[in-house]
């Protein structure tokens, strides 16, 4: 299996921790990312929408990390639970990969604004990330995991733009029930980091 990886990325990153939670071996390509080598020709082949993650597994490719954990749960987890088949569970989930891949996105393009000086509307983006994260903490209000009472794909779709808010210069200090999730996933047995993201040592 390969994965198109550029290591500061959150988007690879959710595709990492999830490889590493279901104990899949796999092999890294690592895309120059910052030299845009993702919209050069080949990698138009690869992913016309010229983004990472791209996975690889035998003859198929899947772009979209929310996709990819999809593929790999439902492939890979042998205990059925970070996304077990049932309608509901799914459903449950699903809302929250949408969310993963869509609202929480704000915090990703906030950071490329600050860290690669991306020509994008910082403030919008980060209203829109403050806006996602105040509904992501009520919902933590009374509640450990997104759904289903233990960590799901769902939790890993929407992590790391959320751990990583502070690079695009929001601050989480107003989302307590946020940052003790957060603690939750870094204190999972089988966490990796990625730079900016420690483990709960
Ligand atoms: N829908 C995709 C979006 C992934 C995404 O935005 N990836 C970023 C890197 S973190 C990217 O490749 N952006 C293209 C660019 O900024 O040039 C997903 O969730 O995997």
């Amino acid at each position: 299996m390969k994965l198109y990886d550029f290591e500061l990325s959150g988007s690879c990153y959710k595709i990492r921790l999830f490889l590493n939670i279901v104990g899949v071996e796999y092999q890294k390509e690592k895309v120059d990312f910052v030299g845009k080598e993702h919209k050069n020709n080949k990698y138009l082949g690869l992913n016309p929408f010229g983004e990472i993650p791209i996975l690889e597994d035998g003859d198929l490719r899947l772009r979209d990390a929310q996709a990819i954990l999809v593929y790999l749960a439902k492939k890979y987890d042998a205990s059925d639970t970070w996304y077990p088949e049932d309608a509901r569970s799914a459903g449950q989930i699903s809302q929250w990969l949408s969310t993963g891949g869509g609202e929480i996105m704000n915090s990703a393009g906030a950071r490329l604004v600050k860290i690669l000086d991306y020509p994008l509307d910082l403030e919008k983006l980060q209203a829109g990330a403050r806006r996602v994260f105040g509904i992501l903490d009520a919902h933590l209000a009374n509640r450990e995991w997104l759904e289903l009472g233990h960590p799901t794909i769902a939790d890993i779709a929407c992590f790391p733009y959320t751990a990583l808010a502070g690079e695009g210069g929001i601050d989480l200090t107003p989302y307590a029930n946020v940052r003790k999730w957060i603690e939750r996933i870094t204190s999972l047995p089988r966490f990796v980091p990625m730079p900016g993201i420690s483990a709960n040592s």
